[in-house]
């Protein structure tokens, strides 16, 4: 397994991300500290450039494993689930841009809040068939382009749609595409899964992606998570996909993400 953490290409409202901005510093800091990868959150892909990102990384020897979507939602109010119909295929377009991107960085592409909040109680039944066809489409194109997707399990304080990992896994099935997976999250596993390791085992090979951040949502080790445990759990099931840090920067990005690797670094298998 591979070890990288979470940076943002640009400012972002989103707090859990170890830097934002001047991807070149962020970059070079999250190498230093001795991480295998850098995994992007990107507002819009159209902003960076493919290219200039895989440079950038291969100069510092990072991978990037994925690529997020959330500041769609999070700086802009984009979703899956709009109840405006152009809002849904701005939504719609954008994240093909970001497959487009991730086909470039050999990444992988996150759904997170880019799939909307929580639905108005009378239009709960079609924005769930919203999400069904618009993760049709972007299946589709992951699938033509060799991207996977990875839809993450969010907390219930968070969204409506998609809690844990049986929530993920019934969606999965609806939408039927071969290129989505699933992403859990050991803070939102902290409050939403009766069993984390067990949760882990029943996601098997759909498990595509996995964020890790303790309890209060600080870098591992600065909570009560049992990741030992679950990363043992990870190595049973034969994971061997990315491990990423996606914790607040406290007290402050670079200590954390000293602090994080300090601790993960022995109890993740390379
Ligand atoms: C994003 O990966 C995440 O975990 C969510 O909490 C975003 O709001
Ligand atoms: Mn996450």
């Amino acid at each position: 397994m591979k070890l990288s953490v979470v940076v943002s290409t640009h400012q972002a409202s989103f707090e859990a991300v170890s830097f934002k901005g001047r991807i070149s510093e962020s970059l070079a800091a999250v190498a230093a500290a001795g991480y295998d990868g850098a995994e992007l959150a990107v507002r819009n892909a159209a902003e960076v450039s493919g290219s200039e990102l895989t440079a950038l990384a291969a100069t510092h020897g990072l991978g990037i494993p994925a690529v997020g979507t959330g500041q769609m939602w999070g700086d802009e109010r984009l979703s899956l689930t709009a109840q405006d119909e152009s809002t849904r295929a701005t939504a719609v377009a954008r994240v093909k841009e970001h497959i487009a991107l991730a086909a470039e960085l050999d990444a992988l592409v996150i759904i997170g809040l880019v799939r909307g909040v929580f639905p108005d109680a009378a239009l709960k039944e079609a924005s769930w068939e919203w999400l069904v066809e618009g993760l049709r489409e972007l299946g589709a194109a992951a699938d033509a382009a060799g991207v996977g997707i990875a839809i993450e399990a969010i907390n219930r304080y968070e969204t409506a749609y998609v809690n844990a990992a049986t929530d993920g896994l019934d969606l999965i099935e609806r939408v039927g595409r071969d290129s989505i997976g699933l992403l859990l999250d050991t803070f939102h596993m902290n409050i939403e899964e009766p069993d984390m390791a067990a949760s882990i085992r029943m996601c098997g090979d759909r498990l595509f992606h996995f964020h890790v951040a303790d309890s209060n949502r600080w870098y591992p080790g600065a909570g009560h998570i049992d990741f030992p445990g679950l990363i043992n759990t990870l190595v049973d099931t034969g994971y061997d996909r990315w491990v990423s840090g996606e914790f607040l920067p406290r007290p402050d990005g670079p200590t954390s993400i000293a602090k994080g690797l300090e601790y993960l670094r022995p109890i993740v298998p390379r």
